[in-house]
């Protein structure tokens, strides 16, 4: 059966976003916090994250439905670490999914306030009782998510990019860059739907490399996409890293060897599922549309 993954993206997304919307409906004081949550939350984004640990859960076996909030808790934790990457103290961008970035609607500190309480509220999440879930693979998924998302995953990623501007390029760092402030939470995704749907370790070891393979790929086609992208279409700025002299692959390899580069880890992504017949056809439709996306 060949997925039509526009279909099972937006049939994904949409359980997300439901579930998204009645959180908010839920009265929260002061009321701002939660509207400035929200803003940068329901701004449209693509529930990339989310629909990764979806389709993985699914390869596993399971009706993905029951897991919509594990899953959603990830777009919170996503969507913190853009509210602070537009921060003046950052990146200083005013626009993000084609919006007012939450600073430039809602302030300085409550952007930073809004962010803080995202990351929180997805551990909140995760650490929610369920009769589905065994606690035993709900604390593996909250070690997952965590470690994808500190210290040694996107901040690392995230403080080495700053400390990378205006360097010499050099390929370790952008690696390093790469794997830390990006795919390690699209990989946690993957991973997170595998813990989730008890995955044996043959398919865990799968679904890892899968996971690794198109958090790579999902940078390198970000940092074309600065490039020859549209601003009306990525929702941010085209060329923003340049007048920034970050470190990117086009900037390394220029833009045709990055799309080698790109192709090639989307390849290496669908030969870690192999061995997975067509319950893998969504993961799989997942690593081509992240190459030909256009933002
Ligand atoms: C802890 C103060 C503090 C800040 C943390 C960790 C961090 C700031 C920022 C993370 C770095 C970051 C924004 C990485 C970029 C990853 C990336 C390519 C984001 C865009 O993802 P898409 O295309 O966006 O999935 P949508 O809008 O579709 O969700």
């Amino acid at each position: 059966m060949a997925t039509d993954i526009k279909t099972y993206l937006g049939e994904k997304r949409a359980l997300v976003d439901t579930f998204l919307n009645d959180y908010f409906s839920r009265k929260a004081e002061p009321a701002l916090l939660s509207e400035a949550m929200n803003y940068s939350l329901s701004a449209g984004g693509k529930r990339i994250r989310p629909v990764l640990c979806l389709a993985s859960f699914e390869v596993c076996g399971g009706d993905s439905s029951f897991i919509v909030p594990y899953a959603a808790a990830i777009e919170f934790v996503h969507t913190y670490s853009l509210i602070h990457d537009d921060l003046p103290a950052m990146d200083d961008d005013d626009l993000r999914r084609g919006k007012p970035t939450n600073h430039k609607v809602y302030g300085e500190a409550v952007a930073i306030l809004a962010g803080d309480a995202l990351l929180t509220e997805a551990f909140s999440i995760l650490a929610e009782p369920t009769k589905i879930l065994a606690p035993e693979s709900r604390l593996r998924a909250i070690a997952e998510l965590a470690s994808a998302s500190g210290m040694r995953g996107m901040v690392a990623g995230q403080v080495q990019d700053m400390l990378s501007e205006n360097a010499e390029p050099d390929e370790n760092t952008l690696r390093f860059i790469h794997r830390h402030k990006t795919a390690a939470l699209l990989s946690a995704s993957v991973r997170i739907g595998a813990i989730l749907g008890q995955a044996d370790p043959g398919r865990m070891n799968a679904l890892a490399g899968y996971g690794e393979n198109i958090g790579l790929a999902f940078q390198v086609v970000d940092d074309i996409l600065d490039v020859t992208g549209d601003t009306s279409v990525i929702g941010k700025p085209k060329g923003s890293d340049e007048r920034k002299k970050k470190l990117t692959y086009p900037r390394l390899f220029g833009i045709e060897r990055s799309r080698a580069i790109a192709e090639e880890m989307i390849i290496a992504a669908r030969d870690a599922l192999k061995d997975f017949g067509p319950e893998a056809d969504p993961l799989r439709g997942i690593a081509s549309y992240l190459l030909s996306r256009s933002h």
